[in-house]
């Protein structure tokens, strides 16, 4: 049974006001909010076993260590992967991008291609536009239809010997499309090619199991599914990261050191230069407890009846446009008012308390594609309640009244 106003007690920053309004929180996508118990588990460290990893025999750092170690293993679990040197602990999903695109330099040559979809965050563009700068590789698009759904015949008559790499998000932060990443994997497996999926806006609704998929690279941002920022994975295969050279030099990713030659230590610690979010790296591990203990099948269930609910009701609103339509999709609703600048709903309605996010959402080829400047995005979570999405919807009606 899942118990919403339960669930809701477990965030402290629900109680809070905003103008003297009750906090309506609908930028999830951006980042979610932080339950009590990831909360302590931050107090916890810094209040009793703050020290560096991996390098202390002292006992607060053998205790840090442990903590650590064991967070990586239960995000191992998470996300079932084959091993736990197959996670790296990073700063994020952007930071996950750069260490593979950065890696995948000295592999790629002249007339090599790449294929990214029309439907990517800035993050998994811009690294790859650079390592095409650097190496001479074609970047290639997957086009998209009106729905917001990728054209995957497109996608079949891109992939060709030529193709190297293939990365494309799992979900779309600005549409909420699912993309069907398990056919863009095995299609790019086939031509030969490497995957990145980029499960920033997945991690929060989907338990994604990186064996199934049997996908090269997937990274995520623990911010998103109720973790602090500042900390994410990059799960990678174990032949890729055993083939990609480090990211970063420093301490902590050598074996031996001396200035003729210096060795690289094994994985995971090859990608972790320099001391890393120790603690962010723990609260990271609760995070995934406290969700898992609710159930990723619980979350998506209730989530998508807080789609179909805000959906309709939004759609009573005349002049109301919603942009990302396609039939499989997740908990975020991107839309416009007629003849409305998005920037100027988001200001009234953040004066009725509800965070909302507008402008391009780091995505502006989708932008571009539906000839707007912008759009209004409401994204859900499982703390969510149907409530609230009725405050959304007189608000934004009232913003229609003042600004129409
Ligand atoms: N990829 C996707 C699909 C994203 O949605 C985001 C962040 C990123 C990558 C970058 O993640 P970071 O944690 O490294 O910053 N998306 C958003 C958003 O939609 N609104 O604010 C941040």
């Amino acid at each position: 049974m899942f118990d919403v106003q339960k669930i809701r007690e477990d965030f402290p920053i629900l109680k809070r006001t905003i103008n003297g309004k009750p906090l309506v929180y609908f930028d999830n996508a951006a980042t979610s909010q932080t339950p009590q118990v990831v909360i302590d588990t931050i107090i916890d460290y810094y209040s009793n076993y703050n020290a560096n990893i991996h390098r202390g025999v002292h006992t607060l750092s053998q205790e840090a260590t442990d903590a650590y170690e064991t967070a990586r293993i239960k995000i191992q679990h998470h996300f079932n992967a084959k091993h736990s040197h197959e996670i790296i602990l990073t700063s994020g999903t952007t930071h996950g991008i750069n260490i593979v695109a950065t890696g995948f330099t000295g592999f790629l040559s002249t007339g090599d291609e790449v294929i990214v979809s029309a439907l990517e965050h800035h993050s998994n563009i811009v690294p790859w536009q650079m390592l095409c700068e650097r190496t001479g590789a074609i970047l290639k698009v997957i086009p998209m239809n009106e729905d917001g759904e990728l054209l995957m015949d497109r996608y079949d008559s891109l992939l060709s010997d030529r193709t190297k790499l293939v990365f494309v998000n799992h979900i779309s932060n600005a549409l909420g499309t699912i993309n069907p990443i398990k056919e863009i994997i095995d299609k790019a497996h086939a031509a030969g090619a490497a995957v990145l999926i980029d499960g920033a806006q997945s991690c929060p609704h989907i338990k994604p199991d990186m064996q199934a998929l049997d996908v090269d690279f997937y990274v995520v941002s623990a911010h998103k599914l109720c973790g602090p920022t500042g900390v994410g994975m990059l799960y990678g295969k174990e032949k890729w990261l055993n083939q990609l050279p480090p990211y970063q030099g420093g301490g902590e990713m050598i074996d031996q050191v001396t200035f003729e030659k210096t060795t690289y230590a094994g994985l995971p610690h090859k990608f972790e230069a320099g001391t890393p979010n120790i603690c962010g790296g723990i609260a990271f591990g609760a995070a995934l407890d406290y969700m898992n203990a609710i159930g990723f099948d619980s979350i998506a269930a209730y989530e998508h009846e807080l789609l179909e609910y805000g959906t309709s009701k939004l759609l009573e609103i005349e002049g109301l446009k919603i942009y990302g339509t396609a039939a499989n999709k997740t908990s975020v609703i991107s839309f416009n008012l007629e003849n409305i600048h998005p920037y100027d709903v988001g200001t009234i309605v953040d004066k009725l308390g509800i965070a909302v996010r507008t402008g391009h959402h780091c995505a502006q080829p989708i932008m571009d594609f539906y000839k707007i400047p912008g759009t209004i995005r409401a994204s859900f979570s499982f703390y969510n309640t149907k409530e609230e999405i009725d405050m959304l919807v007189d608000a934004i009606k009232k913003a229609q009244m003042m600004l129409g």
